[in-house]
C-alpha cells in the first residue's frame, strides 16, 4: 500500500538480522503498533535483501512484511529475493535456479527457517512478487543495485507496476534475454565486457572477462577506477581508459538510494545523489538508515546505523 508520505527512512540490506532491524527501527523512531513499527509522519524504505545468512529470517520477514501490508513502508526487491523466487520455481530441467550445491549453500538460512512450514514460505515467495523491482517516487529513486535508466524504461512496457510475474521470472532466469540483462542489471549490478583477451580473476579465482562496475562514478578515468567489488586487483586491466558508453548517473538527476555492494568503513554518500546503505550487518558489520526530508544533495550526517550483533 503507498501512502502520501513525502519523509521517508531508507533501510539497507538486513539478511536475516531481525535485532539489529529491531535496534534501528526504534533509534529512528519507529514504535510497535498492532500494525507493525510504525512512525507518527515516516515511513520505511527497504532496499531489499531480507533473507539468507542470517539466523532470524522469520522474524525479519514478518516485521517487514507487516510494515509493508500496513503502509508504514514500501520496498524493492534484492538479488536474494529475485533468487529465491527462481530457486522456488520449477522449469522442465528441475528449477529456474538449479538446486547446485552452491545455490542451495548461498540460500540455506532462509531454506531450513521455512523447511516445516511450506505454506509460510508460500506466503512469503508471494510477498517477493509484490516487491517493485525499483521505485522512482516524486523526490527520490530506489532499486537494488544500479538505476539503469535503458533497462527500466524497456521493463516498464513488460510489467505491471515495475512488478514481476512468473512468465517475466521464467523470462528473466533465461541468459541473453531482454529481461535477463535488464534485472541482472538493476539487482546485481551494471558489468562491462573487458576488451578481447582481457581477463582478470575473481575472489574464487576464475578467470572472467565481464566487470561490475560503479555506475555512480563520474570522474572515472580507468577500469580501475570503476572495478567492483571494491576490494578486487584486476591487475593490467585497471590502467585500462574507462568506456565511454557506461550509463553513468548524472548528478543533476533524483538522488538514488541502492544496497548490495557490502560496504565496509564509515557510512557516507558515493557521490552528491548516490547513496548506497549496505554496510555488511551479515558480516559483522552494520545496518544502516538514511533519513531523507526531500533534499536533493545528500549528506553524511544524515545515515545512522546499528552495529551487527556479535552472533
Ligand atoms: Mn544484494
Amino acid at each position: 500500500m503507498l501512502r502520501e508520505s513525502e519523509l521517508y527512512d531508507l533501510i539497507g540490506d538486513i539478511h536475516g538480522h531481525a535485532s539489529e532491524l529491531i535496534k534501528l527501527l526504534e533509534h529512528l523512531g519507529y514504535e510497535e503498533s498492532t500494525t507493525g513499527y510504525a512512525h507518527p509522519s515516516r515511513q520505511v524504505v527497504f532496499l531489499g535483501d531480507f533473507i539468507d545468512r542470517g539466523r532470524e529470517q522469520r522474524e525479519v520477514l514478518r516485521i517487514v512484511m507487516q510494515m509493508v501490508r500496513n503502509g508504514h513502508a514500501i520496498s524493492v526487491m534484492g538479488n536474494h529475493e529475485f533468487n529465491a523466487l527462481a530457486y522456488h520455481t520449477p522449469n522442465e530441467y528441475g528449477f529456474l535456479r538449479p538446486h547446485s550445491g552452491k545455490n542451495r549453500k548461498q540460500h540455506h538460512a532462509f531454506l531450513e527457517a521455512f523447511d516445516d512450514d511450506p505454506q509460510a514460505k508460500a506466503e512469503v515467495l508471494d510477498f517477493f512478487y509484490q516487491l517493485p523491482l525499483w521505485l522512482d517516487l516524486p523526490g527520490l529513486r530506489v532499486v537494488h543495485a544500479c538505476w539503469q535508466q535503458s533497462s527500466i524504461d524497456a521493463l516498464s512496457g513488460l510489467l505491471d507496476g515495475a512488478r514481476l510475474d512468473e512468465t517475466t521470472l521464467v523470462k528473466a532466469s533465461s541468459e541473453g534475454s531482454l529481461e535477463y540483462e535488464a534485472i541482472e542489471t538493476l539487482l546485481k549490478g551494471y558489468e562491462v565486457k573487458l576488451p578481447t583477451g582481457v581477463v582478470f580473476e575473481d575472489k574464487d579465482g576464475y578467470p572472467r572477462s565481464l566487470m561490475r562496475v560503479r555506475w555512480w562514478c563520474r570522474d572515472a578515468q580507468t577500469l580501475g577506477e570503476l572495478a567492483l567489488p571494491f576490494d578486487i586487483d584486476i591487475g593490467d586491466a585497471g590502467s585500462l581508459p574507462a568506456p565511454s558508453d557506461m550509463p553513468l548517473y548524472e548528478s543533476s538527476a533524483k538522488p538514488c538510494f541502492i544496497g548490495h555492494y557490502w560496504l565496509n568503513g564509515d557510512p557516507a554518500p558515493l557521490t552528491n545523489n548516490v547513496a548506497c546503505l549496505d554496510y555488511s550487518v551479515a558480516k559483522r558489520g552494520k545496518l544502516v538508515a538514511y533519513r531523507w526530508d526531500g533534499e536533493s544533495e545528500l549528506t553524511q550526517a544524515k545515515f545512522t546505523f546499528v552495529g551487527a550483533d556479535s552472533h
